[in-house]
């Protein structure tokens, strides 16, 4: 059976479990890295030499990179699917991919840390309306290409979608003013509706070191560990 190595709560184990459920995939998933460890351990850096989150091992066959890994899953599981056939549509995916870990996911993921993880005493006003820009900067590419597509390959949800739909939740649910992105709330908006999005992707990401702490536990009722 396919493993999931990971927390479920981490930016980018997400969309390897996100993909794994929109494929309808049993695994099981392995708690690992943060309060969980194991990283240090022989056995993982034999799976991930990286001794990072996520990582996959299918029958024995080992993978890891979030992207590569939901790259491999769509590929194997939904080619002609969720993994686009056409070579022109499969490029335009992985462009989009590539973009969404090199240009929306950082600004997004500092802005996540400048505000849910930071108590709201120690936040800085400044840093965040700085990252709040560059997100918004970043997302506003995107939503000129949404201008007149449902989704990032076309009238389909794609692999395409997922790295860029994880980025997406997290920037419009932390506690910041946004100028509006109406293509990119569009798509948003269909992305709600998948039962796998929702299940896996829109999750309470616990405000305060106390609530955190008990999500963390939480996750050892989702995984076999
Ligand atoms: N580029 C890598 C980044 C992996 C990464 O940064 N993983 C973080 C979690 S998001 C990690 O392993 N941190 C150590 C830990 O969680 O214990 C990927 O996309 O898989």
């Amino acid at each position: 059976m396919l493993e999931i190595w990971g927390r479920p709560y981490s930016s980018n184990v997400i969309p390897v479990i996100w993909t794994a459920n929109e494929l309808g995939l049993e695994y099981t998933l392995q708690l690992a890295g943060g309060s969980f460890g194991k990283l240090d351990t022989d056995d993982y850096a034999l799976i991930n030499p990286n001794r990072m989150i996520p990582a996959i091992r299918d029958g024995d066959f080992a993978l890891w990179e979030s992207l590569a890994i939901v790259r491999y899953l769509c590929d194997r599981y939904d080619a002609g699917g969720l993994s686009p056939k056409d070579t022109q549509t499969r490029a335009i995916a992985d462009q989009w991919m590539e973009w969404s870990a090199s240009k929306a996911f950082v600004p997004v993921i500092h802005l996540f840390f400048a505000t849910v993880r930071t108590q709201p005493t120690d936040r800085d006003p400044y840093k965040i309306a700085t990252l709040r820009d560059e997100a918004h900067g970043a997302l506003s590419l995107l939503d000129r290409h949404l201008t007149d597509r449902d989704y990032v390959c076309g009238a389909t949800f794609t692999m395409a979608d997922i790295p860029l739909g994880c980025v997406v939740y997290r920037y419009f649910n932390v506690d910041v003013d946004r100028p509006p992105l109406p293509h990119v709330e569009a798509w948003y908006q269909h992305l709600t509706e998948r039962p796998a999005y929702r299940d896996h992707v829109m999750r309470h990401f616990g405000t305060t070191p106390d609530e955190w702490a008990a999500l963390e536990k939480a996750c050892a009722s989702e995984g076999v560990n």
